[in-house]
């Protein structure tokens, strides 16, 4: 009987260290630039940012990672567990599981702002915007306008764990390894486009999210470090990087677009305006030119009166075009 209890206590303390050891984090890999699996050219800008979310236990976090998958820095949140991104004129939308709500991140500090709180439901797991409304599923898909006021729902016997807008069809994100495809034209009847149907990169897939381009999502994998993915319409990869934490889920992009060379002011022409931002920027304290180098006009890796002389030059006295340093 003492050798059973003895056992019996053994294997108990054995069993709490085990739990207590799967709440720690894993330490985000050393992750090289140029020494990353990736499987083909990840297309991004040196100046975009990748967002994503991983969640453990009582814990959650929301990542900002440079275009090699490079951790810039994460944000920590006790009793949240944030899943799905939306992305909206730069402002970036995150949903969350353990309350049906969805907040609007500050992504200098961190700082989360309530947009979405509906308490006649238990959970978000996905966010997507059509270009005028918000949708959030709960088995059944809600709507809600720019304010976060509710537009509605449509019956929708789904669990969905993504969802996104591609510009004409709302896409979903199930745990069983589909994104599927849905008319939502009609709204509240959805359609749905069954040819269209398409595998993720993976069956472990969350969040989804569409640049414009390109869908993204993440891998959730207990215990082990997943993927971020890029892919297309079919579910073909373009990109992959090694997430910094395991239990991932949603993953989108802050992408900036290309840039017209000389172009100073933004307006993609060039003309006398950008002369004049480009000396209002260096000498009078104005704002800089997004990106810098688009004004770095000889190419020299570096933004001075040189560059001012070569836009003159060109505009007004038949010089060559101006010359960017390439990415
Ligand atoms: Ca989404
Ligand atoms: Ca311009
Ligand atoms: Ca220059």
């Amino acid at each position: 009987m003492f050798l059973i209890i003895i056992l019996v206590l053994t294997s108990l303390t054995f069993a709490v260290r085990t739990a207590a050891g799967e709440n720690t984090w894993r330490q985000p890999p050393e992750i090289e630039l140029n020494d990353r699996p990736t499987e083909s050219p990840t297309g991004l800008a040196p100046d975009d940012t990748i967002l994503f979310t991983a969640n453990q236990e009582w814990l959650s976090r929301i990542y900002l990672l440079g275009p090699e998958g490079n951790v810039y820095t994460h944000y920590e949140y006790e009793f949240y567990r944030f899943v799905d991104f939306e992305i909206v004129d730069g402002e970036v939308y995150v949903a969350e599981a353990f309350a049906p709500r969805a907040y609007k991140v500050d992504l200098a500090t961190g700082d989360l702002e309530v947009f979405i709180d509906d308490w006649s439901l238990y959970y978000f797991y996905d966010i997507a915007f059509d270009g005028e409304y918000f949708y959030v599923d709960e088995w059944d898909l809600n709507r809600y306008d720019i304010e976060g006021d509710k537009d509605g729902t449509a019956a929708f016997d789904e669990f969905v764990a993504g969802s996104a807008w591609d510009g004409r069809y709302l896409w979903t994100m199930d745990d069983s390894g589909h994104a599927k495809c849905w008319d939502i034209s009609g709204w509240p009847t959805l359609t749905e486009i069954v040819e269209n149907t398409f595998p993720p990169p993976s069956p472990q897939c969350r969040g989804f999210w569409f640049d414009g381009e390109y869908f993204w999502t993440a891998e959730s994998i207990d215990g082990a470090l997943g993927y971020i993915y890029r892919f297309d319409h079919r579910g073909r990869v373009i990109a992959q990087w090694l997430a910094p934490a395991f239990s991932g889920w949603g993953a989108a992009a802050i992408l900036h677009d290309t840039f017209v060379c000389g172009d100073a002011n933004g307006d993609e022409i060039i003309n006398i305006l950008d002369i004049t931002f480009l000396i209002d920027y260096l000498y009078m304290g104005g704002p800089p030119p997004d990106p810098l180098t688009a004004v770095d006009v000889n190419s020299d890796g570096t933004v001075n009166i040189l560059d001012i002389t070569c836009l003159i030059a060109y505009l007004y006295d038949g010089g060559p075009e101006p010359n960017c340093p390439q990415d």
